[in-house]
């Protein structure tokens, strides 16, 4: 499965745009809604329309994983981990404000990590009143984009919240996909442990067989289970690269 990552400057919309995209909120944590500010890393999923040229397709063939990352500089841990295996950026510069401190910073980040493609929104174009502002900005952002690995990533308007233009930005994201390899499955998942448990967790393993994933966990008593696994909504799919799941545990 295909992950696309957000990136770009606080309060520019990311999450926003996420939630618009998808119909998923990405930031579900109290403090998060309560600070108004995204703080970790969020997850959705999201049906892209098929590549241009090949509208036979079934639409909505291809789900792909979406992180959000927080653009504050204070959790840029958390970005950088999130950013980290991704297919895809997307991302986002509010057309209101143009380039920021983190529309550079997370740029950078993301050419240090080659992320090998992505598409800008130029979001919140509905708060812009102002005539020439939007070229203006989207000049600005070609000349911040150049020499970085989102030189050629196409720019959208687009507006969250009126939703003005996100098929268009669905579609660019579903066209870059397609100029990206897909990546090697080294079949080694990572499991992240929230809640109680007396340390971290030893080596996971996973089998997979027609029926989906078969998780593992070494324990001084020996091995622990994995009742399910549910991902993206549903039960029981294939674990495979990029694909982002919760084990059910047995015992
Ligand atoms: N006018 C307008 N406001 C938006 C749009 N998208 C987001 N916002 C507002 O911008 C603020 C920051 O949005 P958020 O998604 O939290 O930004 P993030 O920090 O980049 O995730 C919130 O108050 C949103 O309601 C948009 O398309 N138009
Ligand atoms: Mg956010």
């Amino acid at each position: 499965m295909r992950v696309i990552g957000t990136a770009g400057h606080v309060d520019h919309g990311k999450s926003t745009l996420v939630l618009a995209l998808t119909g998923i909120d990405p930031d579900r944590l109290r403090e998060e809604k309560e600070r108004e500010m995204t703080i970790d890393l969020g997850f959705a999923w999201l049906a892209l329309p098929p590549p241009s040229g090949a509208e036979g397709a079934a639409p909505g063939s291809e789900t792909v994983g979406v992180i959000d990352v927080p653009g504050h500089i204070d959790f840029i841990k958390n970005m950088l981990a999130g950013v980290g295996g991704i297919d895809a950026a997307l991302f986002v510069v509010a057309a209101d404000e143009g380039v920021m401190p983190q529309t550079r910073e997370h740029l950078a980040i993301l050419d240090l990590l080659q992320v090998p493609a992505g598409v800008v929104a130029l979001t919140k174009t509905d708060a812009v009143t102002e005539d020439g502002w939007i070229e203006l900005v989207q000049a600005d952002l070609a000349g911040t984009l150049q020499g970085t690995c989102l030189e050629s990533a196409p720019i959208v308007p687009v507006s969250a919240r009126t939703g003005a233009d996100l098929p268009k930005l669905k579609q660019a994201l579903a066209d870059v996909l397609t100029t990206v390899p897909p990546r090697r499955d080294k079949g080694a998942p990572r499991l992240p442990v929230r809640g109680v448990h007396p340390r971290p967790p030893d080596p996971l393993r996973l089998a997979r067989d027609a029926r989906g994933p078969r998780l593992g966990l070494r324990r001084p008593a020996g091995d622990g289970g994995a009742r399910g696994a549910r991902g993206h909504g549903q039960g029981h799919r294939p674990g495979r690269r990029g694909h982002r799941g919760r084990p059910a545990g047995a015992g």
